[in-house]
């Protein structure tokens, strides 16, 4: 038995990949240093992974932005609107794809299945021709090898790849991209002979797809494909890798198919594949990656039961080896680096390193028993038990209370056509009222406090004060404008969960923690670890301020528990429903706070409600159950008058509109810009009772609209929403734009919301 893992993070323990391709991107780093930084980070993971016990290690997995994109250049996927700039320099026509040109907008960006990381989505129509160049594969797999390591090359399956493409531009909406398998499969054999002619003693084929609801046409698809690439006389052996959940109906066709090996995720939900397994009459005469240890979450491992999982399988595959469910690439690098969490609670993290130490530790007890593994086995031991028996696991004042709540905490004691006749006596708005969706754009002067604060040039009264002149020129310049409903601007906030993890108890934060997002662009996300309570109130100090600047309504702003949970490790000792509650708790009382000092309106973002989905169908009712209740514990105990505001940032949620009604807000802002207002339609068509602020300016792009350009919109919206149910605001937070666009921008938006309430007045 030996341990593998399928991929590790890219960005070096200092973000060094970052700087390099940013760097690049300036001008500040040239081309040759750039690709000598990449192949020194690939060459010391290599050296680690070996040196940590890792038998096989795997290459091709690195990238400059994305293993998606990468995938589509080694087949000659690129779009005609590209082709020109990755004829004049490959390099830049890579990032051409990724980011765009001034004149060529970049591949879609989408959610690697139910991870935070992002991928590119490939464009294909019956027009495409795949032209393999296999260099970069090539190229790394013989940069491991010159370390004198084994190495596996690491591809996204063919099935997957098609699976997770698009119609390119120009093609029928309806095309379907599996329609190119036969023409894709003999892209990837000649692939497999180039890498077995370099060596290559294995390949292993990714096919996460084949984990979600696949239909019989796409199962079909899948045995074609193995059946192929299985029959080719020049190849390497092929291990088909499959990771996030178990692969039902997948499995024995893959068990069937004359690849060599299986990678099956045992983790979680997908330790069914273990039950699938044994009922499939196991993997006889083949090899079988046992992913035993949670490659995304950052928990130690359970060694002894992984131990007796590993025993199970051994009986049931021609070989057995031991790895991580998936690539470490979702989790951060070392644990080592976090100095500042408390070293007893650091003994319960995992993150890559660790993970690759608990394979090579599980690995070395199945070959030599469990002897071996002595010291190893009992620390776990120690380290699990001190976990579970910790008061942070468990305090009885938040489990007592969340066991207390009943049905009628999360529900509104109003039904909303009452709350509406509080709310407009309250709040006096006009029709079509005027907001923003929270952030506004944070300035250099901000950002150097900030530093200046962590770095300890100035100290936190100075830091405050900074924050106050910042909400003072929000405020000034709302008033100005003439928006109807303010914000503070959160200047005080960097990431929209991580302020709220520094603040509650039970939640870790991450000084070095970074996880690749997109491209060059990392998140820390916070940890779930314990109970989660809150010691105090954590935005009332800053609304309050705003507040007392203005006599208009300033919004309360919260960011609400399932996204809490989704841009957060969790933990994995309990329900998620379990943790939202609690996390909901906390936010309840933060919502009470904030009306007891005054404000009027609250909004509770839940950005991710949508993204965190489960990846088979069967699991979304009762997810939508939990998530919605979880908003609602958080909004339901205010009274009628005040407005619960929620705001959501995807365009694709038609298949939510029901959960979105769930959540019973009295007003819903959304991302609609781009869609032309479909969306004001879709919520009018699913008889969307409340109010509504599809967006009219879309801020991911630094275009203007001018006021007859969002007074059109807002008609579109009218069309679709009464007056008194339609409000009118970009399509969300402005952190990322600059001032002199911002300010136009809703100016603007505040003159077209005035030309056609004057409208609505003269036709009456
Ligand atoms: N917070 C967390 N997770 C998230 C988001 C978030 N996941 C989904 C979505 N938002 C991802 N979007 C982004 C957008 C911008 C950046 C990262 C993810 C980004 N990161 C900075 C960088 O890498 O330079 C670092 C930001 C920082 O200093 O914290 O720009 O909002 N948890
Ligand atoms: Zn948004």
């Amino acid at each position: 038995v030996r341990a593998t893992v399928y991929g590790y993070p890219r960005q070096g323990g200092g973000r060094e990949l970052k700087k390099a391709i940013e760097g690049y991107w300036a001008g500040r780093v040239t081309a040759d240093a750039l690709r000598t930084a990449a192949a020194e980070l690939r060459r010391a993971n290599w050296r680690q992974l070996a040196a940590d016990g890792i038998h096989e290690v795997p290459t091709g997995d690195f990238s400059l932005y994305d293993h998606v994109l990468d995938a589509s250049v080694l087949l000659g996927v690129v779009p005609d609107r590209h082709r020109a700039a990755v004829a004049a320099d490959a390099l830049d026509g890579y990032f051409a794809m990724a980011r765009g040109t001034q004149d060529a907008p970049p591949l879609e960006m989408t959610k690697w299945f139910d991870t935070n990381y992002h991928y590119l989505v490939p464009e294909l129509g019956p027009a495409t021709v795949f032209r393999v160049d296999p260099a970069k594969q090539l190229a790394e797999f013989a940069e491991a090898r010159a370390l004198g390591l084994t190495a596996r090359p690491v591809l996204v399956g063919p099935v997957t790849y098609l699976l997770l493409a698009k119609p390119a531009p120009g093609v029928a909406p309806d095309f379907e991209p599996l329609a190119l398998l036969d023409r894709l499969l003999p892209a990837y054999a000649e692939i497999l002979a180039a890498l077995r002619a370099a060596g290559a003693a294995w390949v292993q084929l990714d096919e996460p797809a084949l984990v979600q609801d696949r239909t019989p046409a796409e199962l079909a698809a899948a045995q074609r494909a193995y059946r192929a690439l299985g029959g080719l006389a020049d190849r390497p052996k092929l291990l088909v890798a499959s990771y996030f959940d178990r692969l039902g109906a997948a499995l024995p066709v893959l068990a069937q198919s004359p690849v060599e090996g299986l990678a099956l995720d045992f983790t979680g939900p997908a330790a069914a594949n273990l039950g699938d397994l044994a009922a499939a009459g196991g993997l006889p005469g083949k090899r079988l990656v046992a992913g035993v240890v949670d490659g995304r979450n950052v928990w130690i491992n359970d060694l002894e039961k992984s131990l007796t999982t590993l025993g199970t399988l051994l009986g049931l595959a021609g070989r057995v080896d031991v790895a991580a469910s998936c690539s470490l690439l979702h989790v951060p690098l070392d644990t080592a680096a976090e100095r500042g969490i408390d070293p007893a609670i650091r003994r319960w993290l995992a993150f890559a390193r660790q993970k690759t130490a608990e394979l090579a530790t599980l690995a070395k007890g199945l070959t030599h028993g469990t002897e071996a593994i002595a010291g190893e086995l009992a620390a776990n031991r120690a380290d699990l038990a001190s976990r579970a028996g910790s008061p942070i696991t468990r305090d009885p004042a938040v489990r007592a209370r969340a066991a207390a709540t009943t049905e009628a905490d999360a529900r509104r004691a109003h039904a909303y056509p009452e709350r509406a006749a509080a709310q407009r006596a309250h709040l006096g708005l006009p029709p079509l009222p005027t907001t923003t969706i929270g952030s506004f754009p944070q300035t250099a002067a901000l950002r150097s406090a900030r530093a200046g604060l962590r770095a300890g040039h100035i100290d936190t009264a100075a830091y405050e004060e900074r924050i106050e002149a910042e909400i003072r020129e929000v405020i000034a310049f709302q008033e100005e404008a003439g928006l109807d409903v303010l914000v503070h601007g959160e200047p005080e906030r960097n990431d929209m969960v991580q302020y709220f993890a520094e603040q509650l108890t039970g939640y870790l934060a991450t000084r070095h923690g970074w996880v690749q997002s997109y491209g060059t662009r990392y998140v820390r996300p916070p940890i779930l670890a314990g109970d989660i309570s809150r010691p105090g109130p954590m935005t009332v100090r800053w609304t309050s301020f705003a507040q007392s600047l203005t006599e208009r309504p300033v919004k309360g702003m919260l960011t609400g528990p399932v996204t809490m949970l989704a841009w957060s490790f969790v933990r994995d000792d309990q329900p998620l429903a379990d943790t939202a509650r609690q996390v909901a708790l906390a936010l309840r009382d933060e919502v009470a706070d904030l009306e007891a000092a005054g404000t009027r309106v609250i909004q509770v973002d839940e950005p991710a409600l949508r993204e965190t989905l489960p990846l088979r169908a069967a699991e979304h009712g009762s997810y939508l159950a939990w998530a919605t209740e979880a908003f609602r514990l958080t909004t339901g105990g205010v009274r009628p008058a005040t407005q619960i505001h929620t705001h959501m940032c995807y365009a694709e949620f038609g298949d939510i509109l029901a959960a979105i009604d769930d959540l019973d807000a009295d007003v819903i802002s959304l991302e609609a810009t781009r869609s032309h207002m479909r969306v004001a339609e879709e919520l009018a068509t699913a008889g969307y009772p409340r109010e509504a602020g599809p967006g009219v300016y879309d801020i991911h792009s630094p275009r203007i609209p001018g006021p007859d350009e969002v007074a059109a919109l807002l008609r579109e919206g009218l069309a679709a929403l009464p007056p008194d149910r339609l409000w009118a605001n970009p399509d969300c937070g402005l952190k990322t734009r600059a001032w002199p666009e911002v300010r136009a921008a809703l100016t603007n938006l505040v003159t077209a919301a005035r030309r056609i309430r004057a409208e609505l007045v003269t036709a009456a």
